[in-house]
């Protein structure tokens, strides 16, 4: 089986774009095609972006066709361990793919995810700004108690994805040489949410965790560590996490509509974001640069014991 690829960075984070040779999802609606990855096709997605072939760190994108009429395309963003709802620095990538493919112009383009319809303006140079799915705080102030480490605070919110963001100064410092005690940190940070069953709406998972601190770049509003779903960190502002961070300080009256927020990642990467209104409902809009970095087709071959990938 041959499946062709593009890789790109987005501030540093992967993303790995199928853009043919990938399962028949059949019909339906985006959602209704990621649970039928997630049921019958799971080792084509640990095959794409598990090692031999990837890392811990990729995202992997599958382009579909939408349902949705307004959309010109559909996407399942994908990880080491499982399916993300939505995926803000997966989609600037996805914009500076298709820019590189010659399929798209500047302009706009509407994407059907699982979660719900985005859209993205490209601005040309791989820079684009993504429209995200409404997002908002569902909890203020949950306070769990972090095994070695004592209470933590923090807020649930919705970006795409359900995030826990820390209260507060990170007590460690928010810098690439802290990367194993961050890790351990926001892992145990984690566990203490599963093990006092604190979740996002509807019982979600909550599977980003977010720590913050002063920005290095005096232009920027704050720096973040963000732990992703298969223990990874993002390199990143994290496109879904920079929503859910404007959710919160808009729910606190720290942001208003069309305020600048300029969010900073562990690697020094800058997204830069503002929300509207759209009645109560909260929209993030984030903008960043992506880059193309591979061009390449992958190869299964059965007979290889590590074909569809070294399992998380
Ligand atoms: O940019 O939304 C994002 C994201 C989620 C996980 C990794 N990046």
């Amino acid at each position: 089986m041959r499946v062709q690829v593009v890789d790109s960075h987005t501030g540093g984070e992967p993303t790995r774009l199928v853009i043919s040779g990938g399962p028949d999802l059949g019909g339906g609606s985006v959602r209704d095609r990621l649970a039928r990855f997630r049921q019958s096709h799971d080792r084509f997605r640990s095959g794409v972006v598990n090692e031999p072939r990837g890392n811990d760190a990729i995202v992997g994108a599958l382009l579909c066709e939408p349902v949705d009429p307004t959309c010109q395309t559909g996407v399942i963003f994908f990880n080491n361990v499982g399916y993300l709802g939505m995926c803000g620095h997966g989609t600037i990538g996805l914009v500076a793919t298709l820019a590189h493919l010659g399929k798209i112009q500047p302009g706009t383009l509407n994407i059907e995810t699982p979660v719900g319809v985005v859209s993205a303006e490209s601005h040309g140079a791989g820079f684009a700004t993504v429209r995200n799915i409404p997002a908002y705080r569902h909890a203020k102030d949950v306070t769990v108690t972090v095994e070695g480490h004592g209470p933590v605070t923090g807020d649930v919110a919705w970006g795409g994805n359900w995030f826990y963001l820390t209260k507060g100064e990170s007590p460690i410092e928010l810098s690439l040489r802290n990367l194993e005690e961050l890790t351990s940190l926001t892992w145990r940070i984690r566990q203490a949410l599963v093990r006092e069953n604190v979740t996002g709406k509807d019982g979600g998972e909550i599977d980003h965790i977010e720590l913050f601190s002063k920005p290095k770049d005096s232009t920027a509003h704050s720096r973040n560590f963000v732990l992703c779903p298969g223990k990874s960190y993002d390199r990143s502002p994290c496109g879904t996490g920079t929503s859910a961070k404007m959710a919160c300080l808009y729910a606190d009256s720290l942001l208003r509509p069309g305020d600048i927020w300029r969010q900073e990642s562990i690697t020094g990467s800058i997204f830069e974001g503002h929300i509207t209104l759209q009645g109560k409902q909260i929209i993030p809009f984030v903008k960043g640069s992506a880059f193309v970095t591979a061009q390449s087709e992958l190869v299964f071959d059965d007979r290889d014991d590590f074909c569809w990938g070294i399992p998380n």
